[in-house]
């Protein structure tokens, strides 16, 4: 892969993209070893993963301007079914994801990190999707998730008006989780990701189903869906592990995803 790189960390992937001299622009190449890069994370040995940008400057400025200021109405379809496609198995993976977002998300940046489960943010950090200021729509599925994330209201002003918005403002309208000064970021989003790795790895992956799936759903559909993901938890082994400890007053042994 030549515009990202994967690293694993005991029981967390890092996931970089690394394209520093465009501000990590997102291009046909850079989605196929995005792509590449999820079909290589072992779901066995990875219980938490954290997508971040390469350098101090971006996570990712978006999609790439140069190539889509040419595109045909069918190249323009394609690649934005290309990027919808990419973030949308982001979304579906089991693990959960953090979005470590160190420095500009802008158009398809902003819309990536909106596809991972939690956002946090460097101080320097600036989200916006100025498509319709470049006459495209967000295209990787800004006007859905960032509605579901900011309300309405708020998606609709930041991309009519192409109003981007700081850090500060991310964490008081609820994109980001939490905002850390730069040389932080890494460290913190590897605290959250290492103490989500310590939990019962299934119990996580079907609260991560039950809450992205169940937001789909009428609420009766969605209650229903829950008995059947916390029955599923019952009877395995990190269950009766953790339990049994509980009961007998001691400390679990490390869970073994089973
Ligand atoms: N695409 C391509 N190249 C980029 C991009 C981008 N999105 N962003 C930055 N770059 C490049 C610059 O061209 C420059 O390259 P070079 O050094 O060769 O001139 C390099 O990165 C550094 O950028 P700047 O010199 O501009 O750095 P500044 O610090 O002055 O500015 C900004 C940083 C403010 C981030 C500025 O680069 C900028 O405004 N970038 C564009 C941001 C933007 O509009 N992003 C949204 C793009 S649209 C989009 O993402 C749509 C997604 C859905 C697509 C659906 C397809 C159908």
């Amino acid at each position: 892969m030549s515009y990202v790189k994967y690293e694993q960390k005991d029981f967390v992937g890092v996931v970089t993209i690394d394209r520093e001299k465009s501000l990590n622009a997102l291009n046909d190449a850079v989605l196929a070893d995005l792509e590449t890069a999820i079909d290589g994370i072992d779901a066995d040995k990875t219980r938490c993963v954290i997508i971040t940008g390469a350098g101090q400057k971006a996570f990712v400025a978006g999609a790439d301007i140069g190539a889509m200021s040419t595109m045909t109405p069918d190249e323009g379809r394609a690649f934005s079914a290309h990027g919808n496609a990419v973030f949308r198995r982001i979304e579906k993976l089991p693990m959960p994801v953090i979005a470590a977002v160190n420095g500009f998300a802008l158009g398809g940046g902003c819309e990536l990190s909106l596809s991972c489960d939690i956002r946090l943010a460097s101080e320097n950090a600036v989200f916006g999707q100025p498509e319709a200021g470049l006459g495209i729509t967000p295209g990787f599925g800004g006007t859905q998730r960032l509605a579901r994330t900011v309300g309405v209201g708020k998606a609709k002003e930041m991309i009519y008006a192409t109003r981007n918005i700081k850090a500060a403002e991310a964490l008081r309208v609820g994109l980001v989780n939490a905002v850390y000064p730069a040389d932080q970021l890494m460290e913190e989003a590897m605290k959250l990701a290492q103490r989500i790795a310590g939990n019962a790895p299934i119990a996580v992956r079907q609260c991560k189903k039950a809450i992205n799936l169940g937001l789909q759903m009428d609420i009766d559909s969605a209650t229903a869906l829950e008995p059947e993901l916390f029955a599923a938890c019952c009877g395995t082994q990190d269950q009766k592990n953790a339990m049994t400890a509980f009961c007998e007053k001691r400390k679990h042994d490390p869970f073994v995803n089973k």
